[in-house]
Order: C-alpha cells, then structure tokens, then sequence
C-alpha cells in the first residue's frame, strides 16, 4: 500500500512505540490517560523505568469437548499446545508460499468463539472520534458493509512473540514463562479485507485521536484467578492508518472461526497478539490506552532490559526453519535436498546461509522467492550426507534491514522474540 488517510495537520507518523510510549505513560500520570484493567502500581514500574530508559539491543463444525479449537489438528500436523496448536514444519514441505488454513497454527487465550456474519457488528467508539463533547460517539458497520468497501489483498505473515520460545531453555538453558513453542507459532497467508484507515476515515477520527484498541469476541482471559477482560491491546493512531487490514478472507476463504471469522485485525510483521481475531469493537481515543497486553505482557523483561521493561513489542524478529521433523533420518551417500523458509519483521530475507556440519562450514542457500517485506523467503540447499551419525543443521537469515540472526538471543524472563540460529538435530544412517 500504504494506505494514507491521515489529516493534513497531523505529525510525521510515528512508527517506533518507544518515545510514544514514554509520553503516554507521563500522560497516564497527568490523569490524561486510561487504563483499564492494569494496577496503578504496574503503571508506575512502568513509568519510572522511562526515567533510565537506554536503547535495547537491536533485537459450525462440533467441536470435539477437548479442544477450544475447531478445526481437526491431525497429529502429524500440530502440537497441542494447551488452548494453542503448534503447526509441524515438516507439515509444509511441499506446501506453496502461502500456509494452507488446515495446516495454520492456532494461538488462543481461550477458546474459538463460533460467530455468525448475520449478527455480527464492528462498533467504532471513543473520545477519539469526531462529534459534540456530551455525544455518543459512535459508529457501527455490519459485514455486508464492509464488504462494500474498496478491499485490498496482502500476503503477511502472522507470528507468536513467543515463537521459538522453547529454544531459550533447549538451547540456551535459560529459565522462561510461557508456552514452550519450537519454531511453528507462524504462517503466511493472502490477507482480503479493508484497510482500516479506510473504516477510521469513515467513522470520523478527531485530529486529536492517538491510540486505536481493537477487542476480541472470545470469552475473558483469567489469569492467576483473575480476569484481564477481552483481549485488547492498543495501538498507536500512525500505524493503525499505515497497513493495517480488517480482513475478512485467508487465501482466498472467509475467515476460518479459530482464525477469527467474521474479521480479525491484521497488521503486518508485528507480534501475532495485534492481530486481533474475531474483533467486535475498535476504540478510538484522544487519551492515549492501556492494556494488560502490553504492559504486562509484550515488553521485554530481564537482566539486558532497562528494570521495569521494554517498550511493548512491535516489530517481529528473524528466523529460519528447515521443513523437516526434529531428528529427521538421511541416508549416508545419499544426495538430498533441504529446504526451508526465513522471514524478519524488519524487512525483506534476502540472504541465507546454511551449515550442514554443526555449524563448522557454511554456503548459502538458493532463494525460491523474490525476498519481500512482511513475508517468508522460501530456500533450498544440497547436502550428502557423510558418515553415519547424529549431526546439526543450521540456518541463518539475514534481511534487507541488516539484521543477521545471532547464535545466542538475548534472554527475557517471557520468553519473547526468539531470534538465534536454531541447531536441527538429524541423523545419518
Ligand atoms: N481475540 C483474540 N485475538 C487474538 C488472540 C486471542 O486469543 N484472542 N491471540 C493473539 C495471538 S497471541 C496470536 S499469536 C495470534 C494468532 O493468530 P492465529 O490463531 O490466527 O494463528 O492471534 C492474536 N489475536
Ligand atoms: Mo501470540
């Protein structure tokens, strides 16, 4: 795109949330600010951390009673992970740039609500649009209607944060909370739907709107006993205008219910949890929000990070996979050829270097897709295996933003933007 809808008399957009959210947490202080649902005294960590902040490290179906999730999870496609389903790299072999919807990993903090299209309404609410003070500012859209406006269609990958997250512990020996996901809380798709600058535009956003929080449908998250309400996470006005989609069709189809049928929000390279999925209601704020998903979660916690955290995440990191199981067998002698995908939140996968020896020598892969931003680049390279024995292969993406992947990632207590060379188990035979 980029989708510009914003008013002559706004700011350059800002797309880096660190210096915004700064000075939304000295808003908070002000009393300009809401917050529900996340402690005062959470807030107040938060805010005296922006004191010392430093620059971090660049960084209809039945469903069956078991599973709050749809759709079959066929073993030999996904790990149950808890409410989740991990996608089996090795399930893609063979697959096209584009993850077929069966085969796409599912991430819910609860179960998949089954809503209809007939009865589902989008509300745009808030101080942050255009009208009377004392007015209900609101502004309502049926799917049909946003059917009727002009769509667009991009190919973006949606990713965990936690991605990869097993490997700190596997790999690292770091202690670390959250689900244990290998490389497999990731998938492509060709994203339909409107640009949600386009819906803004219509509801009449004031000049003074900052934030925009979307909310999901599915039931309230409890966490240690408590309930942090629907999923909400805000964000900032700039990149709500840039490239974010209300999307209605995944490769093609509406919307699979664990993929958030009837739309979901859809923002390109950022961590999974700003895709909201089965989205009801978008406030619009002149004051800037908070939520529990991105003051509590989605920062980046530990000994590299300032005391009380990170800015909350944004950008997805770089990483590799090879289409292969854990401890895939090969033949000694016999030729093969491996594949695999690399991808990065910061740009375009434009160069990958494979090691078939644990690391020791290194070539680079053939790419089989013309590097692009917000997607995976797909990969191949030959390897005959030598003598019998157990070995590790490697990958290490590079991207167009200069970002190479390291061999250690930086840890943080949740486990978050796992972003080191993974070292595949395999043995020869
Ligand atoms: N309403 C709602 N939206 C949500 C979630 C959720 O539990 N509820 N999970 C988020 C997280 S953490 C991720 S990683 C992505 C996963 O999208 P997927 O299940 O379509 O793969 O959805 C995000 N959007
Ligand atoms: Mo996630």
């Amino acid at each position: 795109m980029p989708v510009s809808a914003v008013p002559p008399s706004r700011p350059a957009p800002r797309l880096d949330e660190t210096a915004y959210d700064r000075r939304r947490l000295r808003q908070w202080l002000a009393g300009d600010a809401r917050a529900d649902g996340v402690s005062r005294r959470r807030l107040l960590t938060l805010l005296a951390a922006t004191a010392t902040a430093t620059v971090l490290p660049a960084p209809h179906p039945a469903r069956a009673a078991d599973t709050p999730i749809v759709k079959p999870l066929p073993p030999e496609w996904f790990v149950r992970r808890g409410t989740n389903a991990e996608t089996r790299w090795e399930a893609l072999r063979g697959t096209g740039h584009h993850t077929p919807n069966e085969l796409f990993f599912v991430r819910n903090h609860t179960a998949t609500p089954v809503l209809t299209a007939d009865d589902w309404r989008l509300r745009l609410w808030g101080s942050g649009l255009r009208g009377a003070p004392g007015e209900d500012r609101a502004v309502e859209f049926g799917y049909d209607d946003l059917r009727a406006l002009p769509a667009v269609t991009r190919t973006a990958f949606v990713e965990c944060a936690g991605n990869g997250r097993g490997y700190y512990t596997s790999q690292q020996g770091e202690t670390v909370s959250g689900t244990s996901w290998t490389l497999g809380a990731v998938g492509v798709a060709r994203w339909r739907g409107v640009p949600l600058a386009e819906v803004l535009r219509r509801a009449g956003p004031a000049s003074r709107a900052v934030d925009v929080q979307p909310r999901g449908l599915d039931a309230e998250y409890v966490s240690g006993g408590e309930s942090l309400g629907r999923v909400r996470r805000p964000l900032p006005l700039a990149k709500a205008l840039h490239d974010v989609l209300l999307a209605y069709e995944m490769n093609g189809e509406p919307l699979p219910y664990d993929h958030g049928y009837p739309v979901r929000v859809l923002v390109p390279s950022w961590v999974g949890i700003a895709s909201v999925k089965w989205v009801g209601d978008i406030e619009v704020s002149a004051q800037p929000l908070f939520s529990p998903w991105n003051t509590t979660f989605y920062r980046l916690f530990g000994s590299a990070y300032p005391q009380q955290g990170s800015a909350p995440l944004t950008r997805q990191t770089i990483k590799s996979a090879f289409e292969l199981a854990s401890g895939a067998t090969f033949r000694a002698g016999q030729d093969q050829v491996l594949h695999g995908r690399s991808w990065s939140g910061a740009g375009a996968v434009a160069r990958v270097d494979v090691s078939t020896d644990g690391g020791t020598s290194w070539r680079p892969a053939r790419l089989h897709d013309r590097p692009r931003a917000d997607t995976w680049t797909r990969w191949s390279i030959p390897w005959k295996p030598g003598a019998p024995g157990t070995t590790h292969l490697l990958a290490r993406a590079t991207d167009t933003a200069g970002r190479t992947q390291p061999d250690v990632a930086v840890p943080n207590t949740q486990g978050y933007l796992f972003d080191a060379v993974m070292r595949h188990p395999v043995t020869v035979v």
